[in-house]
């Protein structure tokens, strides 16, 4: 018998695809680089708290709900609902800074869009999620496209039959109801936006266009670009070609029967850094189909206790965020949100942020990449995840799937954190190790972390020994010696023993001020006590000998239902180092002037 080598190239090309981390989703990633229509700006809006909408009297499922978007035909007849005449919201934007009434409410509130469209023969449509927090129910006409859980991360469904030319109306039911199953799960120190909270987008495509790619450094190299390319359609056997015109680049492949093909090239490329963050112009195209991004290249890897960009040793200089915009109050999720917040760490100095605790919108990574700032992202597993059910994982590697298939082509993210301050168990370990390994399957070149905790071995002595450690390449730490562990000058005697040589990050330290607020520095709350706190902090962490990354919490004041104390907290964690109304504490200056001194060291 003779053997098949067409059979057996395509195997290899997809072992070849499976080894850069392709995944099987319906995800469109890119979405600025494809012909788009926005469905951003006014939708109307029903506030449904016992989800009337969807469940009758008897509370099952209706088949007239909301989504149907029902007018009387005639005087008699009954419908207690009318989007037409009803409230209005903005998308992109969360429901609790628009309306008073709706600051603490958790529930479901109904949005409808009305559009037209002019259908092309042809073409395929979508239609497409930045986000929605927290469970998205979606009807184009009436019709259930799908469901979406998870509040920080994309989805998309094709409406190509669905649309019509007129009148179409998109009906979306978001329900940011808290769940102990859920990912996050009840308890959070922050607040719990509910809404369209990212930009909602048609997307037009022909028949078989690129859905996703990946075209970065491969692992290990500074002149090797690997990855794949993947096609929605029919197509099989297509060449798609891939373009870096300023760097002379002209590479093309030829997809499978399932539209994966490998991509492999040589290239000396002018690498990212923060000092440079060099962005290239990359096209790719297929057939009638054709999209182009801006990606920087860069490796970044461990060894030992240090973390190397391209090769060098490097110290992160960071701070944490929360995806909130102080002076509006809400949501941050344009690209002047991202340009206030990433200047701002700019200002302190910083070189690096951590996006807490969840994946942010899309314009905070671009920005990042092009600002030169890295970016550690996350998946909101925070606290005390349902750790033995198996939905719970599912709903947690989806989204961490989401976050990647997002963000893998951007320069700016180096760490992929699978979670926060979580409670050590076997089930716990399980859980978080599953996520490890997803995330590697999905992006091999990035570094692993987690934001974990440590203990005291005696009086004096701070022990990491987190069991997931060994799993990571990072190692993320919390602490807060100096708030809610003592007083700031207990990090004065403190020690650190570190169990594994490998590159630490305190990820988080703190402590609240309330700006304007003064007095001696004993004083809780006084921007006195927080200055102080760190430069306690500032004096313990140079001690460390394995740390390589510090994110302070955090950049500005955040909204938090955790936080009652009146007239100091009143609902604002004040930890920032910036006020809510972008005034800067005393703090912030003893970090910027830690920060220059590193530069001047060279770090
Ligand atoms: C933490 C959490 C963070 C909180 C912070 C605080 O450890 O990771 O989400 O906001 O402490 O202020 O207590």
């Amino acid at each position: 018998m003779k053997p098949n080598f067409a059979l057996a190239l395509s195997v290899l090309l997809v072992l070849a695809a499976t080894a850069f981390g392709q995944q099987q989703t319906d995800l469109l990633t890119n979405v600025r680089g494809r012909s788009v229509v926005s469905l951003n700006g006014n939708w109307q809006i029903i506030i449904d708290p016992y989800e009337t909408g969807y469940y009758d009297y008897r509370y099952q499922p209706r088949e007239d709900g909301y989504f149907k978007n029902a007018k009387p035909k005639n005087p008699g007849d009954l419908i207690e609902y009318d989007f037409d005449s009803a409230q209005q919201l903005n998308v992109p934007g969360d429901w609790n800074s628009q309306d008073d009434r709706l600051l603490f409410y958790e529930g479901t509130i109904w949005y409808k869009k009305s559009f037209d469209y002019q259908k092309k023969a042809g073409t395929r449509l979508f239609v497409y999620f930045g986000g929605a927090n927290y469970v998205a129910d979606v009807y184009l006409n009436g019709q259930k496209l799908g469901h979406h859980e998870g509040g920080f991360t994309p989805f998309n469904f094709e409406i190509t039959n669905t649309a019509k030319n007129k009148d179409n109306f998109l009906v979306v039911k978001v329900d940011n109801k808290r769940r102990r199953d859920a990912v996050p799960t009840l308890n959070t120190d922050w607040w719990n936006y509910g809404g369209l909270t990212r930009s909602v987008t048609l997307i037009e495509e022909p028949e078989t266009f690129i859905q996703d790619y990946v075209i970065q450094l491969k692992k290990g190299s500074l002149d090797e670009i690997a990855g794949w390319v993947k096609l929605n359609g029919t197509a099989a056997n297509q060449a798609v070609t891939i373009e870096i015109p300023e760097a002379k680049v002209k590479n093309s492949v030829r997809t499978d029967a399932n539209g994966y093909a490998a991509i492999s090239f040589k290239s000396r490329l002018q690498l990212w850094s923060p000092a440079d963050p060099k962005l290239y112009q990359v096209a790719l195209s297929t057939g009638s189909n054709s999209v182009s991004d801006r990606i920087g290249f860069r490796s970044i890897e461990t060894k030992g206790n240090d973390i190397l960009l391209n090769g060098k040793s490097i110290f992160l200089r960071g701070i944490s965020i929360h995806e909130e915009s102080p002076l509006r109050g809400g949501r941050a999720f344009s690209e002047d949100d991202a340009r206030m917040l990433l200047g701002w760490a700019k200002e302190l100095g910083c070189n690096f942020v951590r996006l807490a605790h969840y994946p942010h919108n899309e314009n905070m990574i671009r920005l990042a990449d092009e600002m030169g700032v890295m970016v550690w992202a996350e998946i909101p597993v925070y606290w005390t995840i349902l750790w033995d059910n198996t939905e719970t994982f599912e709903n947690a590697s989806k989204q961490l799937g989401e976050m990647i298939t997002r963000d893998r082509n951007r320069a700016s993210v180096i760490l992929w954190s699978v979670a926060n301050e979580t409670p050590v168990s076997d089930a716990r370990n399980k859980f978080l190790k599953g996520l490890i390994d997803h995330a590697r399957s999905l992006d091999p070149t990035r570094l692993l972390t987690a934001a974990n905790e440590r203990h005291y071995a005696d009086a004096t002595t701070q022990v990491v020994d987190d069991p997931l450690g060994q799993y990571l390449d990072v190692l993320g730490c919390n602490e807060y010696v100096g708030w809610y562990d003592g007083l700031p000058e207990k990090a004065d005697g403190l020690s650190w023993k570190v169990s594994l040589n490998k590159p630490l990050i305190i990820s988080e330290f703190g402590g609240d001020a309330l700006f304007g607020l003064h007095g001696p520095k004993s004083q809780r709350w006084t921007e006195e006590y927080q200055k102080d706190l760190y430069e306690h902090q500032i004096a313990m962490l140079r001690k460390i000998p394995s740390l390589r990354g510090v994110s302070p919490w955090i950049l500005t004041d955040f909204r938090s239902p955790r936080r009652p104390l009146p007239h100091i907290q009143d609902f604002y964690n004040r930890k920032g180092l910036i006020s809510s109304a972008g005034e800067r504490k005393q703090a912030f200056y003893v970090l910027q002037s830690f920060y220059r001194e590193l530069m001047k060291e060279g770090k």
